[in-house]
């Protein structure tokens, strides 16, 4: 999607939002939900089911769907159906608010390849305009040090960018294990609600955009029926195949 600047502004606050947390096995769903929630709620083992949480998150009503991994390096042909069918069922669990999805990557672990045919095959579960709603959320932040994430990105490949600009450029750094980082929670959601504003601020755009090209269609049109009343008056003698080529080009507008 192109990118759209927002009218709402920096700061468009949301009373309510549902989140997904997806990703390939272990990159850190639970423990991302955990830290968003400031729970263990959703517990440590191994997703093999969607689970539900609700919480309120800094003055927000949030809904967060915690989902089993797929294989890192694997193509979606790999990832048992029950799994799939549990990804793909991850949306209808969410309740209230617009919808975001956060994509978890590991910091540790590279980004290549057949990392990324992964994330493509499985994100195709959700429809076309996933990526307008989608996120990365890299865990392991503590992994960085003091490496800023801007030079991680320059040091990983092609794979990445491309992932990066397919969400528009839209990525936080997370570290489940030093959870102290009051901020880092506070940061995402305000990063999702500046995408949410700018989704809006764009579907309000073609919604202006078609409406404009309508009304373009019907006056013209109108015009061309003048046009043909015209003609009508002038050329008596028109022919019918004349006709049937206006009447085509006429209801070609409607
Ligand atoms: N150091 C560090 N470890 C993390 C971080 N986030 C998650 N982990 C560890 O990574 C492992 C996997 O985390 P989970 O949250 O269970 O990952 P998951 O994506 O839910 O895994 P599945 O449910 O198996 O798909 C656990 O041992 C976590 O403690 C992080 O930010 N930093
Ligand atoms: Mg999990």
């Amino acid at each position: 999607m192109a990118m759209c600047a927002s009218p709402f502004g920096a700061g468009h606050r949301l009373a309510e939002l549902s989140l997904v947390l997806l990703g390939y096995g272990e990159a850190g769903k639970t423990s991302t939900g955990n830290t968003i929630l400031g729970t263990a709620e959703f517990g440590w083992k191994r997703t093999s089911q969607c689970v539900k949480r609700h919480g309120e998150v800094a003055g927000r009503f949030l809904t967060v769907v915690d989902t089993p991994g797929w294989w890192k390096h694997l193509p979606i042909e790999h990832t048992p159906p029950l799994n799939k069918q549990e990804m793909a069922q991850s949306v209808s669990l969410t309740s209230s608010g617009p919808l975001a999805f956060l994509l978890v990557l590991r910091l540790d672990s590279s980004f290549q390849e057949d990392e990324k045919r992964a994330v493509k095959d499985h994100l195709k579960l959700f429809g076309r305009r996933v990526w307008d709603q989608t996120v990365v959320l890299f865990t392991c932040g503590d992994w960085l040090g003091d490496r800023s994430i801007e030079l991680h990105i320059e040091s990983e490949g092609e794979a990445l960018k491309w992932l990066l600009q397919k969400c528009g450029n839209r990525f936080h750094v997370f570290s489940n294990k030093n959870r102290r980082s009051s901020t880092q929670v506070t940061e995402l959601l305000e990063k999702i609600e500046e995408m949410v504003a700018e989704n809006r601020t764009c579907h309000l755009r073609e919604m202006w955009d078609l409406k404009e090209v309508t009304e373009m269609k019907r006056l013209d049109g109108a015009g061309t029926n003048e046009r043909k009343t015209k003609t009508q008056e002038d050329l008596d003698d028109e022919s019918d195949l004349d006709d049937d080529v206006f009447l085509t080009v006429t209801e070609g507008f409607f």
